[in-house]
């Protein structure tokens, strides 16, 4: 099975309009992607069909809508592979299942002392939560290094780990570089030191295969925005045994059992962690994301992004003082670059006189960018509905606009 780029870009509406008078180029697939119609129609046929709220009615119409839902969980369930619905946990984002791990997973584990271990190269949702954490809790946060080509630096991580350590929070591709770390071999080796391991798998899970049994995962999380699904509805999946012992991160609705003045119990699993009326529509909208990826085939994704990749490299790389960040043989379909004397914003701003959408700036990754003695760079990150010909015009572009900024 191959690529079929005219069908896909015919599924995905948006791409075919122009932008300030130009063909749209969207090159900004890591801040979040395109929805296909399928998942635009699942959301907008919930809202026109069944519309109502879950767990609560009797009623015909709350039925299905729960039917819906929680038959949205298990597919959710079987494409991250984990073992049971209770595992699957329902966020707004990866952000909020970083926040709700960080809270609820702290006040059971972590004491005076104790470490948690994040990397330079950490989206600040995955710092803040800790950092916060650890303040409140008067634990220490540890930073794992980088090596000069944006890979991890593996050895300086594992030396950072004693028998203080009770968490490493770390992301399995950076958003900024696209590097992919050795998760792997980093959960393998924080298990056999009795240490957790929370995979940030917000820019992983539109590129990759995701087993998180088969790689031991204790918690990972992710966003449906970054993978053609719609925004404000993300995962937490944690290990059954653990996310039992937490308590629940915030309170009301589906997650309470029995409710006096003097003493509250809570549902069990997953609605423990689920306050509040869900995003319904939004899970729906995810489910149908999931059967687009299956159907158009991850690997295939990833092979034609990575085409797209290498392609982009060749054609960027000897463009006079362009500097790529995060050189590391392992990548994502992501570029991010800076170049000599020349503001990254203002590049972003020409590009975008062309059509051309990239992201510009530190990426809501500040440490990493004090790491690289850089302020910020220009990201230009690839979905699969992205073609060849528009790193033609992205690169004409960028020429043209060096040229006026020189
Ligand atoms: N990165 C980017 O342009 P939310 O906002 O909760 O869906 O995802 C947060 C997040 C966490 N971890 C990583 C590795 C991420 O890339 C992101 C989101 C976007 O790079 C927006 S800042």
């Amino acid at each position: 099975m191959s690529i079929d780029i005219d069908k896909i870009r015919n599924d995905f509406p948006i791409l075919s309009q122009k932008v300030r008078g130009k063909d749209l180029v969207y090159f900004d697939n890591g801040a979040t992607s395109q929805k296909p119609q399928r998942v635009i129609d699942a959301m907008s046929d919930y809202y026109q069909s069944y519309n109502s709220n879950v767990h609560r009615g009797v009623h015909y119409l709350s039925q299905i809508a729960t039917d819906a839902m929680e038959t949205a969980r298990d597919n959710i369930r079987k494409f991250i592979n984990a073992e049971s619905i209770e595992e699957i946990i329902f966020t707004k984002g990866t952000t909020e299942a970083i926040n709700l791990v960080a809270n609820s997973f702290s006040k059971v584990f972590i004491t005076e002392g104790d470490e948690v271990i994040v990397s330079e190269m950490e989206h600040h949702a995955n710092i803040v939560p800790w950092q916060m954490m650890c303040k409140e809790r008067s634990a220490i946060l540890k930073v794992a290094k980088i090596n000069n080509n944006g890979s991890l630096d593996i050895d300086y991580l594992k030396s950072l780990i004693t028998d203080k350590t009770k968490l490493i929070a770390i992301t399995y591709i950076s958003n900024v570089m696209g590097v992919i770390n050795p998760v792997a071999e980093i959960i393998e080796y924080a298990h056999s030191k009795g240490v957790k391991v929370l995979i940030d798998g917000a820019q992983a899970v539109p590129h990759t295969i995701i087993d998180v049994q088969a790689l031991d995962a204790d918690f990972f999380c992710f966003s449906a925005h970054k993978m053609y699904g719609p925004t404000g509805i993300g995962i937490l999946y944690g290990k059954k045994e653990l996310l039992e012992q937490m308590p629940p991160y915030q309170f009301g609705g589906e997650m309470i059992d029995q409710v006096s003045f003097e003493e509250t119990t809570f549902n069990e699993l997953p609605f423990k962690f689920e306050a509040g009326t869900p995003m319904i529509a939004e899970i729906i909208g995810l489910s149908v994301a999931i059967d687009y990826i299956q159907e158009t085939g991850i690997n295939e994704i990833a092979d034609y992004e990575h085409e797209l990749l290498e392609y982009a490299n060749s054609q960027i790389k000897n463009i006079k003082g362009l500097k790529i960040i995060g050189t590391s043989e392992n990548k994502a379909s992501v570029i991010s670059f800076v170049v000599d004397g020349i503001h990254h914003y203002d590049i972003g701003s020409l590009l975008d006189q062309f059509g051309v959408a990239v992201r510009t700036g530190n990426h809501c990754a500040q440490p990493l960018m004090t790491s690289m003695g850089i302020s910020g760079t220009i990201r230009a990150s690839f979905a699969f509905y992205n073609t060849k010909e528009e790193i033609d015009i992205f690169v004409e572009a960028l020429n043209k606009t060096l040229n006026m900024l020189r």
